[in-house]
């Protein structure tokens, strides 16, 4: 066991309505399978779980939301399971919230989960939230920002910029719209459980971004985000980006929230993924990230909150996302080879 003094909470959220692949809702239960748990208590953190939160089915749910801020004449996609893009909304203005797929939805459990990080920040433990789609991470930031005088910084290791708003996304999924909730964008803005101040947005740094969208592009570009892109990465080294990343994340702020996507890795090493993208960091290059962030918090108490987003056990092979998940948790959390 290592020196951590550290507690660590396990909060389930088996969400999949904000993906258009079914099963990403298994998550939490592959990564516990995975033992976590063992994980953790090799980085020397006390583990407590607890479970997981109810999520609503999408069996039950209705991908339109129940009372749209616009719902006159834009998509309102019916087929819950369709992969295919049906989005004929791109002339929608940005207070339509319609082509955000059971976003009311979403938007409960981000309460609910938003509610025990924040308390579980108050108590002294460090949220560990295993999902489910990468919409769970608004409730990470919302919760783990909440209360603070100066905001928190975040790190979203991600093969992805999730930077669409309702009005950009080309999918309606939300899974492709945390970050740019948390920085107010778009119709969210206006959303009553879209907390706006949690995140600062100058202190968002994201690391190993390979896909964006046109507008998702053009949004990040103007905004206060430093973007690392896998390019740097190949140029300067995942050791530098990541001290880079951390140095702009920690700056002026209460601590930082680090979201780690699956899909950052490269599909080779993760294939239990919903929306791989070829050309991501490799799995030593995605520990020694996680193990900067945790030599990071060794100095200077930096980790508020984590979560582990977007592992697929129907199209894992042998768990092996969920194990590659559960151990760079454990990285961040102070794990260490020597
Ligand atoms: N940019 C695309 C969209 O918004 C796909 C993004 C979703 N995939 C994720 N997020 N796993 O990181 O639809
Ligand atoms: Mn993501
Ligand atoms: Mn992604
Ligand atoms: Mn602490």
């Amino acid at each position: 066991n290592q020196d951590a003094d550290r507690t660590a909470r396990l909060l389930g959220v088996p969400l999949d309505l904000g993906a258009n692949r079914r099963g990403v809702d298994m998550g939490p239960s592959a990564i516990r399978y995975a033992d976590v748990a063992a994980e953790l208590a090799a980085a020397g953190v006390d583990c407590i779980d607890d479970g997981d939160l109810e999520v609503p089915r999408l069996e039950t749910s209705s991908p339109a939301p129940a009372s749209g801020v616009n719902d006159s004449d834009s998509n309102t996609n019916t087929n819950s399971n369709s992969n295919t893009n049906t989005n004929t909304n791109s002339n929608s203005n940005s207070n339509s919230n319609t082509n955000a797929k059971y976003l009311d939805d979403i938007g409960g459990v981000t309460a609910t989960l938003a509610d025990a990080v924040a308390a579980t920040v108050d108590d002294d433990t460090t949220p560990l939230v295993l999902g489910g789609d990468h919409a769970v991470a608004m409730g990470s930031m919302f919760g783990s920002g909440r209360g603070t005088d100066n905001g928190i910084g975040v790190i979203w290791f991600d093969a992805h910029g999730d930077y669409n708003t309702p009005a950009t996304s080309p999918s309606g999924n939300v899974h492709g719209m945390p970050l740019a909730a948390a920085h107010g964008r778009g119709s969210f803005a206006d959303l009553d459980w879209a907390d706006t101040d949690a995140v600062s947005e100058e202190n968002t740094v994201l690391v190993g971004i390979r896909s964006l969208d046109d507008e998702e592009r053009a949004a990040l570009r103007e905004s206060e985000a430093t973007v690392f892109t896998m390019r740097e990465i190949d140029e300067r080294g995942i050791t530098a980006v990541v001290e880079d990343a951390l140095e702009i994340a920690t700056d002026g702020v209460d601590g930082i929230h680090v979201s780690l996507d699956l899909d950052w890795l490269d599909p080779t090493v993760v294939p239990g993924v919903g929306t791989p993208v070829r050309g991501g960091v490799n799995y030593r290059e995605a520990h020694a990230a996680l193990e900067l962030v945790a030599e990071r918090d060794r100095e200077a108490d930096i980790l508020r909150s984590m979560d582990v987003v977007e592992v697929n056990p129907i199209l894992d092979r042998d768990n092996q996302t969920a194990e590659v998940a559960a151990e760079l948790a454990a990285s961040a959390f102070g794990k260490r080879i020597l």
